[in-house]
């Protein structure tokens, strides 16, 4: 199960970019100015930032050299062309839209196609494709496969959709002109980085279309879905990472992408179709919101060093090193006793912190608190997801429902950090452990009706 690492870092560095770890003290006096959440933190009072994958890539000097070359014209960029060029030509897709990053291609995508009262489809939403969904009045439905809910599982595709809910579903509402899409999310973010299989994705797209439905891609973490293929699903051992993902794509009629994932770039995004029509249908809401048909919000250096990150994002011994590194760091964790989702996923590793800390109850917000603790020992910033970021109050009852899961997801960036930086994240997870008895728990203060907890605060109990 273990991605193969023959060979060191596939890169040498060229530039770098200080960080410091600034003194205990001064951690303790940071967080608690954060009201305990590292999303209140400064960057600066960080020395390893594991907040997200998102947007934190280092470029390549492939990518840099091609900023140069940007075309700025606001109608019929070159840059737009190129870009172009390499999305159809991994995709098969015809027409591209750029948008400035996912959010801005779901919004687009929704607005073409999802009308109030219908039902999306997928494997699992992530938060803001589900926002999206919501905001036009339709409702978010994820039929992951019961697999992909266990911590513990040795299952090598968690992110598969359970095609008998699929069926049903379908078989429910696609005569009534009830379901505008399914969107297959790869690999799925939300319970872990788990990637999708071929024979999964094949048969949700031969259903969808029995059916009449459009099938699209979330494909924000494309490449790293398909090398997972590779390594784990007969009959793609031979076959290059591109074929693989072209085939996926090929059972598609689109996908909105985050190019801040796998396009290995800080920002950008894109909607892309198989169809003119809908592509039409897009621009109409692409052009108010994003802007122009050849730019959707982005500069055009942006879009040469997509159309760059977009090839190199393909390149085998790049993937061998990416998720070789996320499982180095899984690998390492085990090894100190720290409880993680198994198997790791593509771009970062889940830590089981209701298990880690089982001494706090849900409404201490066990996960919070370890985040919290990981940041004072060591600098080190990961992210909750677990009772404030997914847990709501019931509007009957006023009870609080919690999420199965509590969670701290460490989101590894690309090309960014080496080795030593995760053996230093492992080797403070193993001083938590020793001490973890005495970690309290934390009360919320200040909550946001929507998303709280990006802005949440809270106090030690
Ligand atoms: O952050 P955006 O707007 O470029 O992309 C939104 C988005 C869409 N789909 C998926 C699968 C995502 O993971 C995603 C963003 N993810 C973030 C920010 C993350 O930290 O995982």
């Amino acid at each position: 199960m273990r991605p193969r690492r023959a060979y060191a870092e596939p890169y040498r560095i060229k530039m770098v970019e200080p960080i410091r770890l600034i003194p205990r003290e001064a951690r303790v006096a940071a967080i608690e100015r954060a009201g305990y959440n590292v999303f209140n933190l400064s960057s600066d009072d960080v020395y390893i930032d594991l907040l997200t994958d998102s947007g934190t890539a280092a470029m390549s000097d492939s990518q840099w050299s091609a900023l140069m070359k940007g075309d700025e014209a606001y109608a019929g960029s070159r840059s737009f062309h190129r870009l172009r060029r390499v999305v159809s030509d991994i995709t098969g897709y015809e027409y591209v839209a750029p948008a400035h990053q996912g959010r801005g291609a779901e919004h687009v995508l929704m607005a073409a196609l999802v009308k109030p009262g219908q039902r999306v489809l997928g494997n699992m939403h992530f938060d803001t494709t589900t926002g999206h969904i919501l905001l036009r009045g339709a409702e978010p439905v994820n039929l992951l496969r019961q697999e992909g809910y266990r911590v513990h599982s040795d299952a090598p595709f968690k992110g598969d959709i359970d095609l008998e809910a699929l069926r049903r579903e379908l078989e429910a509402h696609a005569a009534e002109g009830l379901i505008p899409l399914v969107i297959m999310t790869v690999t799925c973010n939300s319970n872990g980085g788990q990637p999708v299989s071929m024979a999964n994705i094949r048969a949700a797209s031969e259903l969808a279309q029995a059916y009449g439905v459009p099938f699209f891609f979330d494909c924000a973490r494309f490449a790293e879905n398909a090398y997972f293929i590779k390594e784990r699903e007969p009959g793609y051992a031979r076959k290059s990472v591109r074929d693989i993902a072209r085939e996926m794509f090929s059972y598609g009629d689109g996908c909105i992408m985050s190019a801040k994932k796998d396009g290995l770039v800080n920002i950008g995004g894109f909607v892309a179709f198989r169809s003119e029509e809908m592509y039409r249908k897009a621009l109409e809401w692409l052009i108010p919101f994003e802007g122009f048909a050849t730019y959707g919000g982005l500069s055009g250096r942006d879009m040469e060093a997509l159309a760059v990150g977009l090839e190199e994002v393909l390149d085998e011994a790049y993937l061998e090193d990416r998720i070789g590194q996320v499982h180095y760091l899984a690998e390492l964790l085990t090894e100190q006793g720290v409880p993680i989702i198994t198997p790791a996923g593509g771009h970062g590793v889940y830590v089981d912190a209701a298990a880690f800390l089982p001494h706090l109850s849900r409404a201490k917000f066990p996960a919070q608190a370890l985040v919290v603790e990981l940041y004072v020992e060591a600098g080190v910033r990961g992210v909750e997801l677990g009772a404030c970021a997914f847990g709501r109050i019931d509007e009957t009852t006023g009870e609080t429902i919690y999420p199965e899961l509590e969670l701290v997801r460490l989101a590894v960036p690309r090309r960014v950090y080496t080795d030593r930086h995760m053996a230093y994240v492992a080797q403070a997870f193993g001083r938590i452990a020793d001490r973890r008895e005495g970690i309290g728990g934390l009360r919320l203060v200040y909550e946001a009706p929507v998303l709280r907890h990006f802005t949440a605060r809270f106090e030690r109990l």
